[in-house]
């Protein structure tokens, strides 16, 4: 906690560890009071350093140091120095061995750092920084050791005992104790250090890898939950395959455990071998999870076994190369979920999900580029930034390289750096060395901030046959970087003739035409000037195909052209993104005049989408939904936010007014008729399914409600029963209240299930909406321990309810900084994440921007605040 103005670090300070530790011993004595850590750790000088004084400063956080030895020598406290943050000592030998002892408290641990207590189990959190909380270290990721675990526990209350590596052994002490010693092989960071003890049940299965290694796979779980690990394990099993196929990549160990703790910050943690999930992204039986959250577990499975070697063997040298990983990881995630599921869906989905956040994130007060240059806390940039658009970057390089320089190229990346902490530049620099490309300027990507804008403007030329091309690139400051360099980038494009058929493309200056179909350009300068010939006819332009680079393209189509895209494009992001362009158009006219009809075309255009019996339906059900509130509100200049509300609410109504047949027709032929399961076609239909219902809903349908209120009782799983109770919700009246009792009543043993009532009512576009929310923070059920709970109440109202969040009075902004206020003594990351709902406001009116900025500076003038939520806040408003 600081008063003072804690100061950031910097990319450019950067040196080598001056020691280095081989090998640690940790022996731990369990208990959630009082935990005693013994660390023994063989320390050496590093010959790649400079030379120091010989000073060195382990970090330590809220640790109770009982004694420190140097080669068995107790030392005495005038001999070294502790401070809240670090233990030095002076003058050590170049080689030595440190033995030191402390005592820990996992049970009054709510920031969930370190080691924690989630319910009746103990378990640690080592990312970022965490490690420091369990024993004094060098913890920072370029120092890899080897580990031997030695935990010690309760048998009754603990009878397993977990970490990283593989058991070496086990045995009863006399005094109802029991002790379990694990061995990693492989020299790890500190960020990778895993224990878990509990009571806990395992679902187990095996896995043969492509050289005939044999692999036992362990997901553990509270025992009430071990009916509902098949769905991972698949996954678990699907990823391994996967990666030996599409990257080469095998596992290293014997065994490979997962379990899901019910108190987790993020999504989950590759810690080696030992993989923590928070339980959303485990645990999933039809009746409790959705389709989504089947997605969700399948990608985050993947992403996690991923990350042992895109993370593990090969990590990051500090921080701020933390989309070394995370991008690649990410990119490695999706393209599985692609191959797995329906890769145009997928594109669609990782794209709205950019677009959702990461542009956002790129155009305010905390924009930071890819490979950060400072941060205050590193918690804080585990970012869409860092993630998403760090994905889009190895996505491009795939794209420019193609699939099988590409693939040589991670292929000396995992063989030249095994066993290494290295950067985001030797990532590209294999990519080059594998290619023989320059990817000089794509560097850029990395080291600028900010979502360049591509502005087209298209010539056809019927005498001369020429389609031309202007290309102008535009990126706007970002904060600290006034300046910006025009960026290297594929841009993908077709040109389609009238009846929907790709033309070949043959630029002025070369030989031949290729085949017909997309072509990848590159482009390099602030402008580029294309020129293709042969072109017989008028073409429609399909622009910057399967989303391939991440910019914001402006291209004046006009209406027809987009139906034309929505028609007959054979990419799936390009006919979302048309029928996006023509929704907000139709939206934007909307909101500045509540009494604009809604064009013709634009109905007939859905109609004809929303029954089209050839396209995939999930990609349907994509392209069919009104872009939301925020992104919205995102293309405005000012967000109107009650104008954007109002219209996006007509909107539905009229559609679902109507095109009321057809919506119904759609309903009921896209009812299951098979048992669950979670299959793209199955996900498809029933997608499809709920969005009928959805604008049928929204026009007050009569016959719409009745087969809501019969799908919310009767529904075989939980994606129908809950998009039911949305809608009932929504719908107002008696009828959401009943619902929701009813709801909680069968479901109120099962806290995930739980945590979608308290969203559903946190989303509820009912005026009424804060105060229920505000009436639920006493529910006995709601916890500002629980991150989950948290975000499902209090985040949901925040991210995912513009029109009540930001109510004009700035009640929503009063809320919020009271929950961060409260929170940030607990849980300073998540106190810090829900904070960043509020540092947009300069998208806002000057009535809400002043609310909004007070409830800022409210935060900032509290005595006491995390580095986590200070730099979030004085960020915002610098
Ligand atoms: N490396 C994990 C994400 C993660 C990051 C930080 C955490 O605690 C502060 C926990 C998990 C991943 O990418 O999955
Ligand atoms: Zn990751």
């Amino acid at each position: 906690m600081y008063r003072d103005t804690p100061h950031p670090l910097h990319r450019r300070d950067y040196r080598p560890p001056e020691f280095l530790i081989d090998h640690v011993e940790l022996r731990f004595d369990l208990d959630p009071d009082r935990t005693r850590v013994e660390a023994t750790l063989q320390v050496r000088r590093n010959p790649a350093a400079t030379r120091g004084d010989g000073t060195l400063r382990l970090d330590g956080e809220q640790l109770d140091l009982e004694e420190v030895a140097i080669d068995g020598h107790r030392l005495s406290p005038a001999e070294y120095r502790v401070e809240p943050d670090s233990l030095t000592l002076q003058r050590v030998p170049d080689r030595f061995r440190l033995d030191t002892r402390v005592r820990i408290h996992p049970n009054l641990n709510t920031a969930l750092e370190g080691l924690y207590q989630s319910g009746d189990m103990l378990c640690t959190q080592c990312e970022a920084e965490g490690f420091r909380r369990v024993t004094y270290f060098l913890d920072r990721p370029d120092v890899m050791a080897r580990y031997r675990t030695t935990l010690v526990a309760d048998r009754e209350r603990f009878p397993v005992l977990l970490s990283n590596g593989n058991r070496i052994e086990e045995r009863l002490l006399d005094d109802g104790r029991h002790l379990v010693s694990w061995e990693d092989p492989f020299p790890k960071p500190s960020y990778l250090f895993a224990l878990i003890a509990g009571d806990l049940s395992a679902i187990e299965d095996r896995f043969t890898t492509a050289s005939g290694r044999d692999v036992v796979l362990q997901i553990f779980v509270e025992p009430h939950n071990l009916d509902r690990c098949d769905h991972a394990m698949q996954s678990l099993k699907k990823a391994m395959r996967w990666d030996e196929e599409r990257f080469g990549r095998e596992y290293d160990l014997d065994v490979y455990m997962i379990v899901a703790v019910s108190h987790f910050n993020m999504g989950a943690m590759e810690n080696k071998g030992l993989n923590v999930f928070n339980d959303k992204f485990v645990l999933a039986r039809a009746d409790t999870a959705t389709d989504e959250d089947f997605q969700g577990i399948e990608g985050v499975i993947a992403h996690e076994y991923f990350h042992n070697w895109s993370g593990n063997r090969i990590t990051c040298r500090d921080w701020f190369q933390l989309s070394l990983k995370e991008g690649f990881t990410v990119y490695r995630d999706q393209e599985f979920s692609a191959d797995v599921g329906s890769r145009g869906v997928k594109r669609v989905a990782d794209v709205r999900l950019l677009q959702a956040h990461q542009f956002p994130e790129d155009s305010g007060p905390m924009a930071h580029p890819v490979r950060p240059d400072s941060y205050v806390e590193i918690n804080n940039f585990y970012t869409a930034t860092v993630y998403n658009k760090g994905a889009e970057l190895v996505r491009m390089q795939a794209t420019l390289l193609g699939p099988e320089l590409f693939r040589k190229a991670t292929d000396l990346y995992f063989t030249r750096y095994d066993g290494h902490a290295v950067t985001t530049d030797d990532f590209v620099a294999c990519m080059e060395d594998a290619s023989g490309r320059d990817l000089m300027q794509f560097r850029r990507w990395y080291s600028q901030a900010g979502t360049p804008c591509l502005h087209i403007e298209a010539h056809y030329d019927a005498e001369h046959a020429t389609y031309s091309l202007l290309i102008r690139q535009e990126i706007a400051p970002t904060p600290g970087e006034p300046e910006k360099d025009p960026l290297h980038l594929p841009f993908a494009i077709a040109l389609l003739d009238p009846d929907g058929r790709e033309l070949a493309l043959r630029l002025e200056g070369e030989p031949n035409a290729g085949d017909p179909g997309t072509r990848v350009l590159e482009l390099r300068d602030w402008e580029t000037r294309l020129c293709f010939v042969d072109i017989p006819i008028r073409p429609v332009p399909s622009l910057l195909r399967g989303f391939s680079a991440p910019v914001q393209p402006r291209f004046d189509y006009d209406d027809e052209d987009l139906l034309f895209l929505l028609r007959h494009d054979s990419d799936g992001y390009s006919r979302w993104n048309a029928a996006r362009i023509l929704m907000q158009r139709v939206l934007s006219t909307m909101t500045t005049d509540p009494a604009a009809e809604v064009p013709a075309p634009f109905v007939d255009a859905f109609c004809g989408a929303l029954t089209d019996p050839d396209t995939d339906r999930e990609l349907l059900a994509e392209v069919l939904t009104l872009p939301s509130e925020s992104s919205l509100g995102d293309q405005m200049e000012t967000v109107d936010v009650e104008g954007i509300h109002r219209a996006r609410t007509a909107l539905q109504h009229i559609l679902g007014e109507r095109l009321a047949e057809e919506l119904l027709r759609v309903y009921r032929d896209n009812a299951d008729t098979e048992p669950y399961a979670p299959t793209p076609e199955a996900i498809g239909r029933r997608a499809l399914k709920n969005l009928a219902l959805g604008y049928l809903m929204a026009a007050g349908n009569a016959q719409g409600l009745a087969l809501c209120r019969t799908q919310f009782a009767d529904a075989g799983n939980m994606t129908d029963a809950i998009a039911a109770l949305r809608l009932l919700v929504n719908h107002g009246g008696e009828e959401g209240p009943r619902a929701l009792d009813a709801f909680y009543r069968r479901w109120s043993k099962e806290p995930l299930v739980i945590d979608k009532w308290f969203s559903v009512q946190a989303t509820s576009s009912r005026e009424g909406t804060l105060g229920a929310v505000t009436g639920l923070l006493l529910h006995p059920d709601f916890s500002l321990r629980n991150p989950n709970r948290v975000r499902s109440l209090v985040g949901a109202f925040c991210t995912a309810n513009p029109a009540r969040f930001h109510a004009r009075d700035g009640s929503g902004y009063r809320f919020l900084a009271d929950r961060v206020l409260e929170l940030d003594p607990l849980n300073p990351q998540i106190a810090a994440r829900l904070l960043k709902a509020l540092i947009r406001w300069r998208r806002y009116d000057a009535g809400r921007q002043a609310l909004m900025r007070a409830e800022i500076e409210r935060i900032l003038a509290a005595e006491e605040l995390s580095s986590d939520t200070f730099e979030v806040a004085s960020k915002a408003v610098e």
